[in-house]
Parts: C-alpha cells; structure tokens; sequence
C-alpha cells in the first residue's frame, strides 16, 4: 500500500521547502515538492529529493560504536549512554565543565535540534563556539548599520525595476528565488549578477559584472562616488533617516574612482553604469554569503549596505539590501527553553578557530568533544589543523547518521534519525518566512534514535532529567508559544503544514532601525560599543598583494571553494555511485600561462596542504581566479578545507574561507 504525507526539507538551505513523501511498507520511496507549499509550489532540488537515498541508504549507522584498540565496536545503548555519562560527572567534577566542548553546526533546520544548548546549561555550562563559518560577518555587519538582519518578502522583488545578484549562486543555491528572478525577468525587470564566476545565474542576468574576488567593497565604494559625482543620491532619506553621512564622505575623499577601479578590476563606466541603476529606484540588492567569507567581510557588507541606503534603496517596496531574513528565527521562544540560567561556568571558542583553541586549551584543557549537526574535519577551515585538534582530546562523541571523515576519528559514534523518523518543525532565517511540518513517517531503522531521544536519556543519568521531562508535542508548543497570541498554534502547523509567520513585508519602511541613535548608520555605534571605531574602511583581503605581497608572490591565484551542486556541504558525496573526482575548475588565463588543459591532472597548494584534481576551464571566470567545490570527503580527494584559513572576519563573528591565495601546477 502506498501513501502520500506531507514533510519538510530539514536542510540548511535558502529554500527550506516543503514535501510531499511517498511512503511504501514503512519506507520512504519517493520525496517530491509539495504543491500547495507557497514557495515550493511542487518543485524541489536534487539534494531534497536525495533524502530518499540518504534515508534508506546501507551505509547508515544503525547502532551505537566504541573504539577499541582503534577499531569501532557495536555495542548497546545503555553502555553507551552510560559510559559517556560516567565520563561527563568525572570531568565536570575533576576539572570543570568547561572541559567539555561542544561542536556544531547546523546540519538540520529543525526547531528541536536546539535543544541541545538546553542540555549544555544544564549540565552546568560547557565550553560553547561563537560566530558562523556560514554568514556571521554580513550579520553583523547588518547589525551594526541596521540593527538587525531583514528581508523583503520573496514576491516584493516583482515591485523591482532593477535587481542586482550580488555574490550569491542563485541558480544552484537559492533555486525558487531563481523561479522568481525567471518571472521578473519576464516582466521586464533588469537583472544585473556581480561575481567572479560566471554561474548558472549570470546566463540570464542583462549584465554580468565580474570583479576581483573580495574587493567588492571596494566596488560599492566607487559606485558611491560616481552617484555622488552625478548627483543622483536620496538627500531626502540621507538627511532625514541616516548618521554618519559626513564619514562616508571623507572616506570616500581619500581614494580616487581610477584607484578603485584598478584595485577590483571593474571598469568606471560600470561603475558610473551600476550608479545610474540604483538611482533608477527601485532596485533590490540580493547579497549571497559568498562575498562576506573573507578578512575584510564585515566592511564589504557594510559598504554595500551603504550603497542601496545612499540610493535611497531602503524601506521601500522593490529595494531593499536583502542578506537574512532574521525575522524568522527571532519568532520563536529560543532563549527560555534554553535555560541560560543553569550555566554556572562559561567559556567560548571561535568556531573557525575551534582547532587551534582546542589544542591550546588551559584551565581546563579540552577532555571530551560532543559534535552535533556538523561534519567539522571537512566542513571547518584549515583541516590539518581540525583533525589533529578532533584526535587530541580523551573522549569524541560525535552523533551522526553516516561515518563521516569526523565520525571516523570518534571514540563513540551515536546513531541518529534522519528527517522522516522523527517529528518537527522546520525553518530558514535566509530567505522566506514559511515554517513547515515535518511528522514522523516512517520508523527509524536498526537503533537508530533522535538527537532529542540521547539528550533526555543523559540528562536522566546525569540528574536533570526533570528538566528533559516533556514530550515532542509539549517541546513544539513551548517554541510556538510567543505565536499562539496571534493564531499561529501548533494544531493549525499540524493541519495546514506550513504557516506564514507574522513578518514585516518591507523591512525599515517606518525608517525606524533598531540601532542606538534609531537611524541608518554610516558610522555604527554598535561597532564603537565593541571597541571599534565604527567608521567604514576600505579594506582589502588578508591574502592579498597589498596586505601581504611576499605571500601573494608565492601563491598568486585565488581560491574560492562554493557550495556544490548535487549535495548539502559534504552530506552526499557517499550517496553517488561513481566513484568521485576532484574538479579544479580554473579562470582561463591561469590555464593558458601553466599550459594546462581541459582534464589534466593538477595539484593546488599552499602553507596549509594541497589538493589534487582534475582542470575544468572557465572561459568567463576573473583572471586568476580558482574554484573547488567544498564538502568533499579524505576518501574522495578532499577536503578543499586542507587549503582555507581560519582567520576572522574584520568584525570577529564570520570566517575566512575565501580568502585564500594558493598556487597550481600540472601533474605529469
Ligand atoms: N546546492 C547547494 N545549495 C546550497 C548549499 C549547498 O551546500 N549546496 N548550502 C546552503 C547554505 S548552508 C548556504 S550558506 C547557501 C550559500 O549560498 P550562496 O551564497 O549562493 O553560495 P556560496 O557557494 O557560498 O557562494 C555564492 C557565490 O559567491 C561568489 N563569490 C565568492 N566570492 C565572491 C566575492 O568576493 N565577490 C562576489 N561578488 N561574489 C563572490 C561565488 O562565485 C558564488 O557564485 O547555500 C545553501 N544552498
Ligand atoms: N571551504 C568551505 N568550507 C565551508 C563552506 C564553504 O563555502 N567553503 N561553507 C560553510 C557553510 S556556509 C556551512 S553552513 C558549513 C556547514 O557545515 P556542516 O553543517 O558541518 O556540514 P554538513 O555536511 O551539512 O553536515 C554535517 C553533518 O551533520 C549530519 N546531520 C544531518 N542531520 C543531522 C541530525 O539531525 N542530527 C545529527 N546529529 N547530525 C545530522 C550529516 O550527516 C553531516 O555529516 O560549512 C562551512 N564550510
Ligand atoms: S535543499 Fe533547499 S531547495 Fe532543495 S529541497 Fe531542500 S529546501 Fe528545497
Ligand atoms: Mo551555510
């Protein structure tokens, strides 16, 4: 007998679509998109459609492991969940909680998989990261001139006269903002795609503008003085709703449009051209987290963020300086149901720097690592670093649904569910505002259990079970409840299986921002607040020839490594039947100089290790610019993280990934 039950993608993606799951004998043999979702509209990726594969897949881990001797060994839950509850009374009592770190990301978007910051407080507070490998720096940096990190809703963009694409991978990525960008272009709207590599979404945009990887704002800064220089800037909204205009000014004195222009390889009159566009309102600027993940990543979003306020692009329908849509995640009772006030000890790491924190941990050193959700020996930068940091301490637990390159190197490796096994509720903070219903559908197969399931069964042993003590329904209600006073119950989630929540349509239109002086700031008082001078900066990129010239001597090229098609970071690579090679895809110009051609077999290096692969050449990418798709497994070729650095972003919260400078040669 076969049924068809609505679900949700639990992915972390743009997306975060709705499905429609065929089920057959308690297994899932098909994931569509469901119809009646309002963005999804029957129409989901690849990656959707390969939970089926992932779900029902022989490699999952069915049962709880312990290494011995080095090798993994079956064994039962009790011993599992006791041996690691012994090790965590031990360690709290001998050398503080804090010894014990806890490794994530986030892998699923469910609203459950945050309980496990419950569990942490509870257990009297453990040594927690900070910061995201992911969008941190654009974050904040929308903080520091908004207050906060929002986004026009989806069908605004059909207000738009003009859209500009801005390091974001639309086609690949972000796939039914790309249906949306199809229509809009249809109706007449001009679609304008900034980005070094010439992708899937540059074919349709009216202008493709490539620029100098990292030094886009450098680009937002010359754009600003060409609308200057014209004057086609919005006095009105500069006059009435910004602070620190005179700043911007200054800064923008002390560098001529030519030098611009030389610095980030785009033209003036592109300049002058993109100055016209946002001055023709409305323009809406869509920025990816591309451009963010590098040095200087805070001051590019700001600089941008600058632009679309200058061209008075803000609080009106079809503008906009769309990044996150924080809106979302703000709806829910996370802090309560956290129970920050059970942290007695405290300590933070980083999460780019978690490697390099971990080996150098004192008082207390790093005793056990617990990771959740996340796959750090591919997914964190600098993976010599991550894997020698994951093989140093006592005890790695890591709970997972597959032998991941961190699973492998774990001392108990916990079973987990995958998204059809178990109830929940999903949602986005990146791009729409719909929260989808995902009921358990089928049972979880071997002894497979939920993350929720191992957290209440070690609270139990560790003496705060109380606190564990509800069921799923119970945990969905208490997350809903700040949504109850407006309709929005987790019976009307249940029957109707997506909800819109209550967001503002056009961010800012009231032109009140949450920011201290209640004003767009060019100069942030947030940023003064944490010690900087919150003026904007023209900065560049740490591995440049103007920071660091020797090293950009050595390894002139540089290395992006984006998202990649067919898979979630590093979650399908197992799944694909032909055994995986690794793709250098490189700009023409490198390939002409090396005399590489189309499949030659190439390594890619710098101080941190190497890569091998097989060329792909870009006929469009920037001059000296390279690409490898992340996620990639050791036993695949991978990582590409054995290549990235974990620097900072200027404004502590976001990673380095793509500032990295290597080199490449041809392996005959
Ligand atoms: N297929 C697929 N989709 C995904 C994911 C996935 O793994 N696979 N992951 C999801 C997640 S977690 C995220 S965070 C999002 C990310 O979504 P995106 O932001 O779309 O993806 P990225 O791969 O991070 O980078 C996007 C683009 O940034 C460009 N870029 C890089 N550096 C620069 C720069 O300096 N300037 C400019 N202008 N552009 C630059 C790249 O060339 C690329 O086209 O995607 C989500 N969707
Ligand atoms: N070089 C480079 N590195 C990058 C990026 C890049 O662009 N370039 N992108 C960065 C970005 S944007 C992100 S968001 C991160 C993503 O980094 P991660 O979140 O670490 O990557 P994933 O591969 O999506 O997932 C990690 C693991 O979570 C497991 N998992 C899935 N669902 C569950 C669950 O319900 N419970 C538990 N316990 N485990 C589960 C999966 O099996 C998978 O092995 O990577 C970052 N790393
Ligand atoms: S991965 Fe993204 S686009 Fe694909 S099905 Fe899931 S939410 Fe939709
Ligand atoms: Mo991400």
């Amino acid at each position: 007998m076969s049924k068809v039950l609505k679900s949700a993608c639990p992915l972390n993606c743009w997306d975060s679509c709705g499905f429609q799951v065929t089920i057959e004998n308690d297994k899932v043999v098909k994931v569509e998109g469901d119809p009646s979702h309002p963005i999804t509209q029957g129409k989901i990726c690849g990656r959707g459609r390969m939970l089926e594969t992932r779900t029902n897949s022989s490699q999952r881990l069915l049962n709880p492991l312990k290494k011995v001797n080095g090798k993994f060994e079956q064994i039962s839950w009790e011993q599992a969940l006791d041996e690691i509850a012994v090790k965590l009374k031990d360690i709290k009592e001998k050398y503080g909680s804090t010894a014990v770190l806890h490794s994530h990301d986030y892998a699923n978007n469910g609203i459950l998989k945050n309980l496990d910051r419950r569990f942490f407080n509870c257990y009297g507070g453990v040594t927690e990261l900070y910061g995201s490998l992911c969008w941190g720096a654009g974050i904040e940096a929308q903080k520091w001139d908004f207050g906060n990190a929002y986004s026009h809703e989806p069908n605004d963009i059909f207000h738009s006269k003009n859209i500009v694409i801005w390091g974001r991978n639309v086609a690949r990525t972000n796939m039914h903002f790309y249906e949306k960008l199809l229509e809009a272009k249809k109706r007449g709207v001009k679609i304008y795609v900034i980005d070094p590599l010439f992708n899937a979404t540059a074919k349709i945009a009216d202008e493709y503008i490539t620029v100098k990887p990292g030094m886009d704002g450098l680009v937002a800064a010359g754009i600003l003085k060409e609308m200057i220089r014209l004057g086609i800037e919005d006095n009105e909204f500069i006059d009435h709703f910004t602070h620190g205009f005179a700043d911007l000014l200054q800064l923008l004195d002390s560098i001529s449009v030519e030098k611009l222009s030389e610095m980030t390889e785009v033209p003036v009159e592109v300049m002058g051209r993109l100055a016209r566009i946002y001055a023709e309102k409305p323009t809406s600027t869509f920025m990816g987290l591309g451009l963010q993940r590098y040095k200087n990543g805070g001051n590019t979003i700001r600089l941008l963020n600058a632009l679309v306020a200058v061209s008075g692009n803000i609080g009106i329908a079809g503008g906009g300086a769309n990044y996150a849509n924080l809106q979302v995640g703000q709806s829910f009772g996370g802090e309560e149901i956290a129970l920050n006030s059970r942290k007695e000890f405290h300590r933070q790491f980083p999460i780019m720097e978690q490697a390099e924190e971990i080996l150098a941990a004192v008082d207390p050193e790093i005793k056990m690592i617990i990771v959740t959700c996340g796959n750090p020996l591919t997914q964190v930068p600098d993976s010599n670093v991550v894997e020698k940091a994951f093989s140093s301490v006592d005890t790695l637990v890591v709970i997972e649904q597959f032998m991941t390159d961190t699973a492998k190197v774990a001392d108990y490796v916990l079973p987990s569910t995958t998204v059809f096994e178990e109830e929940d509720f999903y949602y986005s903070s990146m791009y729409h505002h719909y929260i989808n219903y995902g009921p358990k559908l089928v049972s979880p197969p071997g002894e497979t259990k939920s993350d929720l399931w191992i957290w209440t069964q070690l609270a139990a042993r560790l003496g705060f079970g109380e606190d564990f003590h509800f069921a799923r329904e119970q945990w969905l209600k208490m997350y809903l409840k700040p949504l109850e006073v407006k309709g929005l119950t987790l019976e009307k989630l249940k029957e109707r299986h997506t909800l819109e929540l209550p967001v503002a349509y056009i961010p800012w239109q009231d032109r009140k921002f949450m920011t201290a002086s209640g004003k767009f700031e060019f100069t942030s008082s947030l940023g003064q607040l944490k010690g900087d001078s919150g003026l904007l900066k023209l900065s560049v990129p740490e591995e440049s020839r103007w920071n660091n010239p020797d090293l950009a001597k050595k390894y002139p090229y540089s290395l992006l490594t984006i998202h990649p098609l067919r898979s979630n970071h590093s979650q399908n690579y197992q799944l694909f039947s032909s055994k995986l090679q690794v793709k250098v895809e490189i700009a023409e110009n490198i390939a002409g100089s090396l005399h590489v051609h189309e499949g030659d077999f190439v390594r890619v290096w710098n101080d941190r290790g190497e890569v091998k692969g097989y060329a792909s050449i870009l006929q469009k990418a920037h001059p000296n610019t390279i690409n490898i798709d992340e996620g990639i497994w050791r036993q695949f070729g991978g990582p590409v993280n054995n290549l990235t650095s974990s620097g900072k972003s200027d404004n502590g919260l976001g990673s380095a990934l793509y500032d990295c400078l290597v080199n490449l040669e041809k392996i005959y």
